[in-house]
């Protein structure tokens, strides 16, 4: 009697998961920092996909099926974002819209790629992630072989400096960035000083007073906003009142916060151009706006990169990750940032940047190469 009613119990578990399976949706991942001191830039990814989701939901899905959401927190730590990478193939994600930063998003596309299952990053910058040359892996912003050689040509041939500092937080992004500024000056300007600094500590007054000893006419940071906001804080303490440089994890309202407004007055940042002056982005700002309030730097990437996974399904016909990467590679999309093509390697084919400038606590295009 026992043992019969075991399992009718067992068919009916079977039963219920198949019906459940059924009415599963499609899973899309997203993976970044929705912890800890980068969690302003996890969040705006979340947003973004969120909203260009909803916008499909409200539409019917993808396939004729709902598409479901699964937020992985890698708390920008490279082993926790490995963990995410597994938990999202265990999960059934049929593709995935992250991570944030470069040293996260290199390992995760790893665990992505043996799986088979297609990544865009909206915001990891680093080289080394599409010289990989894998088939599933893309991202819908720029290289920091290219923003730093906009930076390194803004100092030389606009600001004309001669005397450089160079920092970077030892992590794959902000050393890659720091590395490319340097190689790019060349022999244009004396490199004064190189050296990193660690991500997560918050004094970093000591290292400050060693590159004033060198009197730079310029402190270039590769790393991200709660790092970069302290330093030019504290650069300002100690009297230093040289122009501070840094690229696009530093563009954010928080480095303002952290550094203050007065601090950071005069910062040059390298992004992309301002998504207010790009027609196609209208609908979107004004739709973020209305439900998150005001716009990250990588909000519209990540509302992008999310519309791109789901039209490459649509156009697929299936989730299966090869098809997808096929149609991720053959199409051109339309998005809010006008159109994106990739190349061969999952780049895009555009990646325009220009120098900002911090005025006011305030963000605004300063110089255009
Ligand atoms: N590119 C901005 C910071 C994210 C990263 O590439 O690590």
């Amino acid at each position: 009697m026992i043992k019969k009613l075991f399992l009718i119990l067992c068919s009916l578990a079977v039963l219920t998961a198949c019906v459940k399976k059924e009415e599963d949706g499609i899973k899309i991942g997203i993976g970044g920092p929705m912890t800890g001191d980068q969690a302003k830039m996890g969040m705006d990814f979340k947003n973004g996909v969120t909203l260009a989701v909803e916008e499909w939901n409200s539409k019917g899905g993808v396939l004729g099926k709902k598409i479901e959401l699964i937020v992985g927190d890698d708390q920008r730590d490279p082993k926790q974002a490995v963990s995410i990478a597994n938990k999202f193939v265990t999960q059934g994600a049929k593709g995935v819209i992250g991570h944030f930063n470069s040293s996260c998003s290199i390992p995760a596309s790893d665990v992505y790629n043996r799986a088979g299952i297609p990544m865009i990053t909206p915001a990891s910058t680093n080289p080394q992630l599409t010289e990989k040359r894998y088939p599933g892996v893309f991202r819908v912003c720029g290289r920091d072989d290219q923003q730093g050689k906009v930076a390194a040509d803004f100092v030389t041939t606009q600001l004309h400096l001669k005397r450089l500092a160079v920092i970077h937080d030892k992590t794959t992004y902000g050393q890659g960035l720091a590395d490319e500024f340097k190689k790019f000056i060349g022999d244009k300007a004396e490199v004064v000083y190189y050296g990193g600094i660690v991500q997560g500590d918050k004094d970093f007054k000591t290292v400050l007073i060693s590159i004033r000893e060198k009197k730079p006419e310029l402190i270039y940071f590769g790393g991200i906003y709660p790092e970069g906001g302290l330093l030019v804080r504290q650069s300002r303490e100690l009297g230093m009142d040289v122009p501070f440089m840094s690229g696009d994890g530093v563009i954010d309202p928080k480095f303002v916060e952290i550094a203050g407004a007065d601090s950071a007055e005069g910062t040059y940042l390298t992004f992309s151009p301002d998504p207010n002056g790009i027609p196609t982005a209208k609908a979107f700002i004004e739709q973020y706006q209305k439900k998150y309030g005001e716009l990250g730097p990588y909000s519209i990437y990540a509302y992008d990169a999310g519309n791109i996974m789901l039209k490459a399904i649509e156009a697929a016909g299936t989730t299966d990750g090869k098809a997808v990467m096929d149609k991720l590679h053959s199409m051109e999309f339309s998005g809010a940032l006008g159109n994106i093509k990739f190349d061969a390697k999952g780049d895009v084919t555009v990646s325009p940047y220009v120098v900002w400038i911090t005025k006011g606590g305030k963000f605004t295009e300063h110089w255009k190469p």
